[in-house]
């Protein structure tokens, strides 16, 4: 399908999902999360896909939120339906069954923070900025903001960011854990990729079952998502993957995993 404000590109099982609308800081207007929701469940569907990258065109800004001019003259009913669109994206990327890499080269705003937030690793070159300015225009976050930062980083901190609406640097937020990786802007390309192989290369059904523990299982109490975890973790070894997982370490070889 041809998208009008994303870019895809394909590089052995990683698929590139750019949001490209550098003129306006890549801010996340309605088409482009409709584009992005289709553009994500196409990549869930496709067997060729193992991993994904989200990217922001441009050198300023990964995404610099939700597209405040489309926002504005917005009735309630309105943003209620942006906002549920919002959720719908990203829980749509948070619940994929192939890692999502955040790749975060300049601004993470709102919605981009949001958007960077639902991912579920983040790559950031040593210039990129994130916050939760929403306050500073009168709002709160509603694409998620303030449930995922509290879950990444805590209370103190996400009061932090959404009550003074200030960013911080990519050091802060490497040390608050919500960043995997800071790099210089011109390693970010190189790390993202090495990253993405990886993931790729790694046997796809542990990985969705890893997934599904974390994110599924982290939601519910200890004894039920111990539970959860014994379950995927009995799944496993209905697979073909985990039989040459296995073998391939007792005959001392590379495994060749093939999603089965
Ligand atoms: N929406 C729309 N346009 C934007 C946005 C945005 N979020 N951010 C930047 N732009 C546009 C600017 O208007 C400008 O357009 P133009 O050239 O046509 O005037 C262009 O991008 C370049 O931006 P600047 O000239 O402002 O670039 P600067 O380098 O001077 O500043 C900043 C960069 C600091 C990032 C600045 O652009 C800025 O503060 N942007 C807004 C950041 C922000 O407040 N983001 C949060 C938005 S609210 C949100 O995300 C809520 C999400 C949940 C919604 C739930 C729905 C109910």
């Amino acid at each position: 399908m041809a998208y009008r404000n994303l870019e895809i590109g394909n590089r052995g099982g990683v698929r590139t999902i750019t949001v490209n609308r550098p003129d306006k800081l890549n801010a996340l207007n309605r088409d482009t999360l409709n584009e992005l929701t289709i553009a994500f469940t196409q990549a869930a569907q496709d067997d060729a896909v193992r991993a994904v990258v989200l990217a922001g065109a441009g050198e300023k800004a990964f995404v610099a939120g939700a597209d405040i001019a489309e926002m504005h003259g917005y009735t309630s009913i309105q943003a209620q339906g942006f906002s549920r669109a919002g959720q719908h994206l990203m829980t749509t990327i948070e619940r994929l069954d192939k890692p999502v890499v955040a790749r975060i080269q300049g601004y993470a705003l709102g919605g981009g923070l949001e958007l960077a937030m639902a991912c579920h690793l983040r790559v950031a070159s040593d210039k990129a900025k994130f916050g939760q300015p929403e306050i500073n225009l009168g709002l709160i976050p509603g694409f998620g903001g303030t449930q995922r930062l509290l879950r990444l980083v805590g209370r103190s901190a996400t009061l932090e960011l959404c009550l003074t609406g200030t960013p911080i640097n990519a050091a802060r937020a490497h040390a608050l854990g919500l960043v995997n990786q800071v790099v210089a802007p011109d390693a970010l390309d190189a790390t993202v990729n090495a990253l993405a192989d990886q993931l790729a290369a790694a046997a796809p059904l542990a990985a969705a079952g890893i997934l599904d523990a974390v994110l599924q299982g982290g939601e519910a109490g200890l004894d039920q998502g111990l539970e959860f975890e014994t379950q995927g973790f009995a799944l496993m070894f209905a697979t073909q993957d985990m039989r040459e997982g296995t073998s391939a370490f007792l005959e001392k070889r590379k495994a060749a995993f093939k999603g089965q």
